[in-house]
């Protein structure tokens, strides 16, 4: 397919937001200050807290209410991400977080505070984003706070407590035991773990509906995320397992979301692993958004794997039976079918395929009856070069490239399919701490200065984002 022509604010329906994503935990820091308590990032990134505070925080709310304030003095439009994978760790103590139902009775708390508080000048919404990092990364993989399930350095821990050598091999039976007896269930706690995500969020909404929506005349919906997959081969299993791969992302969540209950492949594969919905709990989740917000960064080839989990505790992360192939064949598909992955992020995990947007979006419109959509985030990440070394940092071509080609794409989807979509959002403002790749990893659009004072210099992505997108040329 022939790549559109730059795309410009103007050249979007009217109405049409741009802007640019952060998160709490990513920019804030003050850990220890404005009556903030310990969180589970700040144990996870092994950071020390100060002490829970009971009760609501007027200092927090104060700081809030000054960062809307400001905002929209400045004509920007503050759009609010309830949680992002961040709870407080007394809640974690105390009953296990998201493995407990009782979070939907702290989190309804927190979201009544916030409408009460900011729903005046707040009118977009989103309670969770990313339920699938959560559960996945945060209970199966051990990448994310709370850290559980096959933790990243299981194997290397224990290999140092029985003193291996440095070139130790262990089979993938064995490793998977010892991840295993780490800390968790990576089988059955990321299950939970999204069903507590899904039934704190319904409540949330319900609650909003209730209470607010009518005078505050807002909107509320969740973030989910799709990784999306090119079948590596055009056979039935790798296109099932293709599809499979957006069942046990996607569909997970928006399955439920949509119509009440999760995917059938789930479902069927998975037997009481999976929690079930309740009567009630099926109907008050089914319908609970006004709008569904999606962050896409990246495709992979997708294969059938036979051998995943064979021999393994079972886990969440083999449980698709699939197997990601990243860097394989790009010259097939680059000459035979479309330029798939042309450029990769610093993460390994981003290769750049903008064509996805478009069949991501045409996916749920038509899977799932044509919602609202915003793009939440999208964006690319450089390794990390502090600016005494090179300016080159700033002079992002890399970064520009990748969101005028989703942008390109996401035209396409709204003009040549009809999709829905209402708002694009890049991420990030700015660089921040990216999770476990902790600041070696830059996604922001602004250059934080880490060495200075966190002194904020615009890379070329900043002035291309005003340019195009926030005052365009007549
Ligand atoms: C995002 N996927 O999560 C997070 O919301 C951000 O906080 C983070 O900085 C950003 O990723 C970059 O790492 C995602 O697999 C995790 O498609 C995974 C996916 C998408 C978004």
């Amino acid at each position: 397919p022939v790549v559109p022509a730059l795309t410009f604010r103007h050249d979007f329906p009217k109405g049409f937001i741009f802007g640019a994503s952060s998160s709490a935990f990513q920019i804030e820091g003050a850990v220890n200050e404005g009556g903030r308590g310990p969180s589970i990032w700040d144990t996870f990134a092994k950071e020390q807290g100060g002490k829970l505070s009971g009760g609501k925080n007027c200092e927090g709310i104060a700081f809030y209410n000054n960062l809307i304030n400001k905002l929209l003095a400045t004509g920007i439009t503050p759009v609010v991400t309830l949680s992002h994978w961040d709870i407080p760790q007394g809640l974690d103590d105390e009953y296990g977080g998201f493995l407990s139902p009782k979070i939907t009775k702290d989190f309804l708390d927190f979201a009544n505070l916030c409408f009460a508080e900011f729903g005046d000048r707040v009118k977009l919404w989103i309670t969770f984003c990313g339920p699938w990092s959560l559960a996945y990364s945060g209970y199966g993989a051990g990448t994310i706070a709370p850290g559980r399930g096959v933790s990243s350095t299981a194997v290397e821990d224990f290999a140092a407590r029985c003193r291996l050598p440095p070139d130790f091999t262990l089979s993938r039976p064995y490793r998977a035991r010892i991840h295993h007896a780490a800390l968790g269930d990576p089988g059955t706690e990321p299950y939970l773990v999204g069903h507590h995500q899904l039934l704190a969020h319904a409540a949330v909404v319900k609650l909003y509906r209730k209470n607010y929506q009518s005078t505050q005349k807002g909107k509320i919906g969740i973030i989910l995320q799709q990784i999306w997959p090119v079948a590596l081969t055009d056979t039935e299993k790798d296109r099932a397992a293709a599809q499979r791969s957006i069942d046990y992302m996607l569909g997970w969540f928006m399955d439920p979301l949509h119509k009440g209950d999760y995917p059938d492949s789930m479902k069927d594969f998975l037997g009481c692993r999976l929690p079930p919905f309740t009567y009630e709990e099926s109907q008050m989740v089914k319908g609970s958004y006004d709008f569904i917000a999606l962050n896409y960064y990246t495709g992979t080839y997708v294969r059938y794997d036979p051998e995943a989990g064979a021999n393994e505790p079972p886990s969440v992360i083999t449980d698709p039976r699939i197997a990601y192939e990243s860097k394989f064949k790009i010259s097939h598909h680059f000459f035979v079918n479309k330029p798939l992955f042309f450029m990769e992020g610093y993460s390994d995990w981003i290769r750049v395929y903008p064509a996805g947007i478009q069949e991501f979006l045409v996916y749920v419109k038509e899977k799932y009856d044509n919602p609202v959509i915003y793009i939440s985030e999208n964006g690319i990440d450089d390794k990390d070069v502090p600016l005494s070394t090179s300016w080159e940092s700033l002079t992002d071509h890399r970064r520009v490239s990748y969101y005028q080609s989703h942008l390109s794409y996401l035209w396409k989807a709204i003009t040549e399919n009809g999709v829905n979509v209402k708002g694009y959002f890049i991420w990030s403002l700015t660089d921040n701490f990216e999770w476990g790749e902790s600041i070696s990893s830059r996604f922001g659009n602004v250059y934080i200065d880490y060495d200075n004072g966190h002194t904020r210099h615009p890379k070329l992505s900043a002035e291309w984002f005003r340019v195009h997108l926030l005052n365009p040329p007549k």
